[in-house]
């Protein structure tokens, strides 16, 4: 049994996830997650809001709120979604909560201590008309790298380049639009990541499984050379600077988002063991045998999942306050970093409210409509686009007639020509050899793509597996068969009942609820429906004759016309 610690970038609090969030983090890893727990590894998926930094800030200003406030409200809508959505992480944290806080500062002393952090005073935007500096997204302007108009201080949205407020052309304030701006010289700490370069780029190296976006993100930002990094803000939300008698200096001062950031990761972990301790299902109470590699953490396999944009955060900034601290921390083994996925060809945008948003697709369709789709259309080789017309015909045709209509068909039939349990009789024959010669190495490479996270082949292996089932029922045709040789009819209705089962346990990572409802119309369904292994022939004998069944609802609703329209209509369609 392996131990797998995943983590999916932690969305920001700010406001409720579009599509093109989740497609790129929480998605992928639930259903990486839920397939290694299918598989019996000891799994812990972790996430978190990320609290901290200008997102949250702006975004309680908007709506006139107090910014703790702002941020235990979208925390319990966020966490309140997730749910619905079926992601099954077994912490959501937060990076407010006092074990980030503690592993922050405690990572800054450490880094301090090892001669890493460099105190320097440095020019700063001031907003004269807001009384305040602009670090990060307190400041817009033209991106000096690609020219796109409103690149934020911290990060070209449009180039991913990471940025500095002094380097925008044409810099505005975000609160207030003001250009009356001044640069004044302020205290901060740095993190002298220029240092650390040989090690980094010996560990990046060393890194054989790392997809090619993600290692070539790194690459580059190792080659355009490394540049010390500002890790403390002249902000009042976040995790303070100053702390137990160091750096007095600087009270008033918290530390970067991107900073603390990551480290949640850690602090969610830690928040995940302390509950246990207090109770719950799970006794397991050590944080550290994930994370510290002098207990236990060594043989943990550690996958962390992220749009592009991050990527650069992940492979050289966390990397180097973990390495930075001299201490034992688990380092990442595989990233899995995700391409846009653009809305009708232009970008999803939380800012300007473009494209569908969580709250929104849930009180459409249920989850697993979107979870299958956006898994099959991952955005991995390269950016892919959302588009109504392409979403419905995916769920007309993979969803709703491969799959609901095969489940559908057989039990209707099934019931109404031996009622509603397991026919008996017949036998196993050359087109149920054909069969499993054709399932059985689809199975093993859809398991194969699942492991290497490709999961836009992995669903198109899914949705062939399921094809297959219908291709055998149309050949063995029981409705026929029923006729002339009823015990032939017999054996493919227990057949057909028997793929369901079989597609319940392979469907579960993908459309979690529908695997549940399918194996629920058989047979009890355990918490987690374990990988099929072992021989395929033995899997089609779980549904026994005699056994009872009922017959679920429709399990997907095709998507019309009328409906393409209003959603059309009510989101904005083409750019
Ligand atoms: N909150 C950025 C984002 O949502 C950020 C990820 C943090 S991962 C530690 O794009
Ligand atoms: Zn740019």
């Amino acid at each position: 049994m392996a131990r797998i610690l995943i983590t999916s970038g932690l969305p920001y609090i700010n406001g409720i996830k579009h599509l093109g969030n989740i497609v790129g983090s929480m998605l992928p890893a639930d259903v990486y997650a839920r397939f290694e727990r299918a598989r019996g590894n000891e799994v812990l998926y972790i996430c978190g809001t990320d609290d901290h930094g200008t997102p949250a800030e702006l975004a309680a200003a908007a709506v006139g709120q107090d910014v703790a406030e702002f941020c235990d409200a979208q925390y319990d809508i966020q966490t309140h979604l997730a749910d619905e959505f079926g992601l099954s992480w077994d912490h959501f944290g937060r990076t407010s909560r006092k074990p980030t806080h503690e592993l922050t500062q405690h990572l800054a002393d450490k880094l301090a201590d090892n001669g890493l952090i460099e105190e320097r005073t440095e020019e700063q935007v001031y907003s004269i008309d807001d009384g305040r500096y602009l670090p990060d997204r307190y400041i817009i302007g033209t991106c000096p790298h690609c020219g796109h108009e409103n690149a934020r201080g911290d990060q070209c949205e449009n180039c991913t380049k990471v940025l500095d407020p002094v380097d925008l052309i044409d810099a505005r304030s975000a609160i207030s639009g003001s250009t009356n701006l001044e640069v004044r010289e302020t205290k901060h700490l740095y993190l002298r990541q220029s240092k650390m370069v040989p090690e980094l780029r010996k560990w990046i190296a060393s890194q054989t499984s790392w997809p090619h976006l993600v290692s070539s993100i790194a690459n580059k930002w190792l080659d355009e050379g490394l540049q010390d990094r500002g890790i403390t803000r002249d902000l009042k939300w976040g995790i303070p600077v100053a702390h137990d008698g160091r750096w007095e200096d600087y009270k008033g001062k918290v530390f970067y988002v991107w900073f603390d950031a990551p480290i949640g990761y850690i602090g969610a972990t830690r928040e995940w063991s302390e509950k246990n301790a207090e109770g719950g299902t799970n006794t397991d109470t050590g944080w550290e045998r994930w994370w510290r590699t002098d207990k236990g953490a060594d043989d943990v396999k550690y996958v962390q999942f992220m749009g592009k944009d991050n990527v650069p955060f992940h492979t050289v900034g966390f990397p180097a306050t973990l390495m930075g601290s001299g201490e034992p921390w688990k380092l990442v083994d595989t990233i899995k970093g995700f391409n846009w996925l653009n809305y009708y060809g232009g970008k999803f945008s939380t800012s300007q409210q473009r494209g569908v948003f969580m709250d929104q697709a849930l009180d459409i369709l249920p989850a697993d409509y979107w979870r299958y789709y956006l898994t099959a259309n991952s955005p991995e080789g390269s950016d892919a686009s959302f588009t109504w017309e392409h979403f419905a015909s995916t769920v007309n045709k993979d969803l709703a007639d491969v799959l609901g209509n095969f489940v559908n068909r057989i039990m209707k039939f099934t019931a109404s020509k031996f009622g509603e349990k397991v026919p008996e009789g017949g036998e196993w024959g050359p087109d149920e050899d054909a069969l499993a010669a054709e399932l059985e190495p689809r199975i093993k490479a859809y398991e194969g793509y699942m492991e290497a996270l490709e999961f836009r082949k992995a669903t198109a292996e899914l949705r062939a597996v399921w094809a297959a089932g219908n291709e055998y029922l149309t050949k063995i045709a029981p409705w026929t068969a029923f006729k002339t040789d009823p015990e032939k009819a017999a054996f493919g209705c227990r057949m057909g009942l028997n793929l369901i089962h079989l597609f319940a346990h392979l469907s579960e990572p993908i459309i979690p609820a529908t695997a549940r409802k399918m194996h629920e119309a058989l047979l009890p369904a355990p918490d987690v429906l374990p990988w099929p292994g072992g021989n395929l022939k033995d899997m089609f004998q779980r549904i026994e004759p005699g056994l009872a069944f009922n017959i679920p609802d429709v399990l997907f609703q095709k998507i019309t016309d009328d409906q393409i329209a209003e959603w059309r209509t009510r989101f904005g369609g083409e750019e």
